[in-house]
């Protein structure tokens, strides 16, 4: 989901468009293409438009709607990032997944869905909950265990939930966001509304066999399900190759005939434009669909730490993911359309480490859960 108010650099950006003469909105456009795409009108000589000193190679909309995805993977990396710096000082004593590296199929997939449809995460939950529209303070909360957290300081890092965004759940236990979904699709599917649902999970989640029967049901009933697979190559320390036979990913759909992409999970363009597709397809009742993105964890499995050293993987493969660093495949493509400079990007940095000091205060000032409520919430 896009957030509404993005600030005063936006304003700057449509001020400067509108004494330009050209028609800004302030809302997310659908815009679904790549900028491979928007490349190629570039090369065809589309009109350059010059406006707060920057030159426009792609039009309006689609220069506002992916600065709003950069802007999104930066505020999600840099609240990891002060989730990582801080974790030493132990005021946050639940154990944290971090999705540095991830953050762009998070944000990709989420700018395809309006906040009524509903996702269900996993253990490495931040940038889905975050992506999706979740609460700061309620997820900020819920990590230092505060009563004020989305689920009342009784779950931390790994059950964030913000319903009213859309955020359903959070499941840690392996494959079990699936069926959840599946579920959720089913009785809208019986309802007869038009929301989707979308299922995130990781490579190890393939090989539980609720995957499976998910599938299969969920092809049956052409339920309106996403299952947003984020193949990050490892299950903890055990790779990929070790798990399971070498094949597509997206070959774990056709068994059941449904159909399946796969995309490059660090290019939030690509993956928006396959989600939207996939999305539209669900909304016209043509059934589910299997996206398999490719991307990396770049710190250790679980824990604010970088792990290469001990062995499971080389310091060469974490290099050769970091130049397809999120940030970066978006940063590149927006400076080649002339869309971002390194001033625009340190004003959204200030903006966003203003917002995210001040949430961290509020975390880590709010009160404890009264004990004498531990057991609210306690069904079995
Ligand atoms: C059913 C089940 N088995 C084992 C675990 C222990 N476990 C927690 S995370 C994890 C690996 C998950 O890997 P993947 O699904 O690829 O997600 P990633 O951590 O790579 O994002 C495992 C095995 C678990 N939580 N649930
Ligand atoms: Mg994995």
């Amino acid at each position: 989901m896009i957030r509404g108010a993005l600030g005063s650099l936006w304003n700057i950006i449509i001020e400067a468009g509108r004494l330009a003469g050209l028609s800004l909105g302030r809302g997310a456009p659908a815009c679904s293409r790549s900028v491979k795409a928007l490349a190629s009108r570039v090369r065809v000589g589309r009109e350059r438009v010059v406006f707060d000193g920057v030159v426009a190679l792609i039009s309006n909309e689609e220069r506002h709607f992916a600065l709003t995805l950069f802007r999104d993977i930066l505020r999600i990396r840099l609240i990891e990032e002060a989730i990582a710096s801080r974790y030493a000082e132990q005021e946050m004593r639940c154990p944290v997944h971090l999705s540095i590296g991830q953050e762009a199929a998070a944000v990709g997939m989420c700018a395809a869905l309006t906040p009524d449809d509903r996702m269900f995460s996993t253990h490495r939950c931040h940038a889905h909950y975050l992506a999706k529209g979740g609460d700061l303070k309620a997820m900020m909360a819920e990590i230092y265990g505060k009563a004020a957290g989305c689920v009342g300081g009784r779950g931390g890092s790994m059950h964030l939930q913000d319903q009213a965004a859309g955020l359903m759940a959070s499941v840690p236990i392996v494959g079990g966001s699936i069926p959840m979904a599946v579920g959720t699709a089913l009785s809208d599917s019986l309802d007869g509304n038009d929301r989707v649902s979308v299922a995130c999970f990781g490579d190890a989640a393939i090989e539980e066999g609720v995957f499976h029967e998910s599938m299969n049901f969920a092809e049956l009933r052409k339920l309106p399900v996403i299952f947003l697979l984020e193949n990050n190559l490892y299950s903890v320390y055990t790779p990929l190759a070790e798990r399971q036979p070498a094949r597509p990913l997206t070959d774990c759909a056709r068994a059941f005939g449904m159909t399946a992409e796969a995309v490059d999970g660090n290019d939030a363009l690509a993956v928006h434009a396959t989600a939207a597709a996939a999305v539209a397809r669900a909304r016209a009742g043509q059934g589910p669909t299997l996206l398999v993105l490719s991307t990396y964890r770049w710190r250790e499995h679980c824990g604010p730490n970088y792990d290469n050293s001990i062995g499971y993987r080389t310091e060469a493969e974490f290099e050769a993911w970091k130049v397809r660093d999120p940030l970066a495949v978006l940063r590149a493509q927006l400076t080649q359309a002339g869309a971002i400079d390194a001033a625009v990007e340190a004003r959204l940095v200030d903006e966003l480490t203003g917002e995210i000091d001040a949430v961290f205060e509020f975390a880590r000032s709010a009160p404890f859960p009264v004990p004498a409520q531990a057991q609210e919430f306690v069904y079995a």
